[in-house]
Order: C-alpha cells, then sequence, then structure tokens
C-alpha cells in the first residue's frame, strides 16, 4: 500500500487503536510504538499500547512511556480507563517492526480479537511476511526512519518528545549510524529530528552509558565463552540459563573482533529455549540462513529462537553455518 491510502485508514476522528510490537522490544520497537501512539493520540484517537514484556528500567525514559499501561493481559473490550469516548471496540491493530505474526507476543484474546478487526502491518524487515489485513513495507535503516517520512508525507507536526522517540529508534536499529542500513536520508532526518527537538544527548546517555553492574557480567561471561573460528571467520559465544536479567548486547561487543566475518550469540532465555542473534559483517546473508530455522530479520542481522538444549542449539546452528560458509 501506499502512504495515502494508509492515511485513509486514520483519517476517520475518534477511532480506537491498539497498537503491538515484537517480543523482547528494542529502541526502534518501543520508539516507533510510542511516536505511533502519541501522534493517534494528538489526532484525537484512542491508543492502546500492548506490550506485555516491556521494562520500564529499560525504556521508562522515552517520551510517551507512559501510554503502555501495566497490564500483561489483553483484554478483548477496551476499558473505560483505556478510551475516553470510545465506540467499545477496536477499529484497527497496528503492528510495528515485526516481520511475522509469530514474533508478536501472542494471547488468546489477541488472535481472537484479529478475528474480527484488521491489522495494519508497519516494518522495515524484507522478509516480512505480509501478515496484515493491510501491510506497510518499507526498505529503510528502521521505522523510526518510515514513520518520520509518513508523518511528514501526511503533513502531522512533529514536536520534541515524537522527535526523541524516531531518532532512538533510529540510532538503536543503525548501531549509532554505523551500520551498513544506514544512509545519506537516514542521516538527513536524524539532523531533521534534532532540529525539532530530539534530545539526542538524553538518547545516547540511556542507550549507550546506562549500563548495570549486570550488563558487564554478561559481557565478561560471553567473552570469556567466545569460541573463534579463524579459518571459516566466524566467532560465536552462548550464555547459559540463568544468566543475568539484562539488556547487554555483547553481540555488539563480540562483532569488533578483526578475525571474524559473522557473529553469533546463544543465549538460553529459560530452560530449554534459546535465542540466537547473528550478525553479518561482509557477504554473508544471515537473513536467508537464520529462515531455515524460521529466524529471519535482515542480511546483516538477524535472530532465531529455538527450543532445546544449549548444547545442542549450539551444535545444530554450528554445523549448518559451516555447511553454508563452506558452500559459497
Ligand atoms: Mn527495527
Amino acid at each position: 500500500m501506499i502512504p495515502s491510502d494508509l492515511f485513509d485508514l486514520l483519517l476517520p476522528k475518534q477511532q480506537n487503536f491498539l497498537l503491538v510490537t515484537h517480543k523482547f522490544p528494542d529502541h526502534d520497537a518501543i520508539g516507533s510504538l510510542l511516536s505511533m501512539a502519541q501522534m493517534l493520540k494528538i489526532q484525537g484517537h484512542n491508543v492502546t499500547c500492548w506490550v506485555p514484556d516491556f521494562d520500564r528500567r529499560e525504556f521508562g525514559w522515552m517520551p510517551g512511556n507512559e501510554l503502555v499501561t501495566d497490564h500483561s493481559i489483553l483484554r478483548i473490550e477496551p476499558s473505560a480507563s483505556d478510551f475516553v469516548g470510545g465506540n467499545g471496540t477496536y477499529n484497527f491493530v497496528i503492528s510495528l517492526d515485526a516481520s511475522n505474526f509469530d514474533r508478536i507476543p501472542q494471547n488468546q484474546q489477541l488472535v481472537s480479537l484479529l478475528k474480527s478487526v484488521p491489522l495494519i502491518n508497519i516494518d522495515h524487515h524484507m522478509d516480512n511476511s505480509h501478515y496484515g489485513a493491510y501491510n506497510y513495507v518499507v526498505d529503510l535503516s528502521s521505522v523510526g526512519e518510515l514513520l518520520f517520512q509518513l508523518f511528514l508525507s501526511w503533513g502531522w507536526e512533529v514536536d520534541a518528545s515524537v522527535s526523541t522517540c524516531l531518532y532512538a529508534a533510529i540510532c538503536s536499529d543503525t548501531g549509532r549510524f554505523l551500520f551498513d542500513n544506514t544512509t545519506g536520508s537516514t542521516l538527513i532526518a536524524a539532523g531533521a529530528l534534532i532540529n525539532r527537538g530530539a534530545d539526542r544527548h538524553l538518547v545516547s546517555r540511556k542507550i549507550y552509558e546506562s549500563k548495570s553492574q549486570a550488563d558487564f557480567s554478561i559481557l565478561l561471561l560471553a567473552l570469556k565463552n567466545l569460541v573463534v573460528n579463524e579459518s571459516l571467520r566466524y566467532g560465536y559465544s552462548f550464555l547459559p540459563f540463568p544468566n543475568p536479567d539484562t539488556k547487554a548486547k555483547p553481540i555488539d561487543f563480540i562483532r569488533q573482533c578483526a578475525d571474524i566475518d559473522i557473529a553469533l550469540i546463544f543465549q538460553e532465555v529459560e530452560e530449554n529455549v534459546v535465542k540466537i542473534s547473528l550478525r553479518s559483517k561482509e557477504s554473508f546473508d544471515v537473513q536467508s540462513f537464520s529462515s531455515q530455522f524460521g529466524g529471519g530479520g535482515h542480511k546483516k542481522a538477524s535472530g532465531i529462537i529455538l527450543k532445546g538444549s544449549l548444547d545442542d542449539v549450539i551444535q545444530r546452528v554450528i554445523d549448518a553455518l559451516e555447511s553454508s560458509i563452506n558452500s559459497i
């Protein structure tokens, strides 16, 4: 669909929106969700944000975070406290930054809601499965950059609060404007957001200079467990369960190793559930590699979630990785 079609859906006043994003949300997920929520409210709509794994310690500084209410369960009927003057049912569910439906936290209420309420899928992952009734998927650095383009094209005034959320989304998904997905337009968008009052100092402090001692201990563990295969130029590390509950991203450190082109972290997030983060520094396509395990993402950054013991999962994925590398 094109931006004006999407605009037409949002045009009728006083609609009720339910906003969702992917599991293990990052700053693009939350930044885009909060900016969309604030913009819809400014337009006179009613908005519920459902993020069951929302961590206020990590995202509590973001403008609009109070719009994510503390309900871990989703009510089918929006309550009066969610909506003032709403007509009692949702008009649309909007998903942000979720490449397929399984990436969204599920519960029975959401599934039954979606039998009657259309879903608008807004995303920037090229492997997006177009699971929505409406799909707006564009290959940009982040959903933050995508939404900024949309808001401007719709003539919506982007204020300082929304700018901070969008800037955080872009900054985080581009690794502080270092990754390959950073284009000239990305930098122009970031500049325009700063001119609109985005607090880049706050974003930088809160995302990159707010590590806890638990974050450092997970980093230490990841470095201690690092395995490097110099001939095939990959490296991985693993974090057995239980590991400290942190938002540290050891992958961003491991990838700095000169001897590797592909970096992986296997994190056992609960007993026999392993979350795998993958990064590629050269031409190896981690998105298509991840797809054989039901994962996805981008060519240079992707993720997989697998059930099984940590050892078995490492074995399976590394075996597959080695044969992929050898077949190139
Ligand atoms: Mn993203």
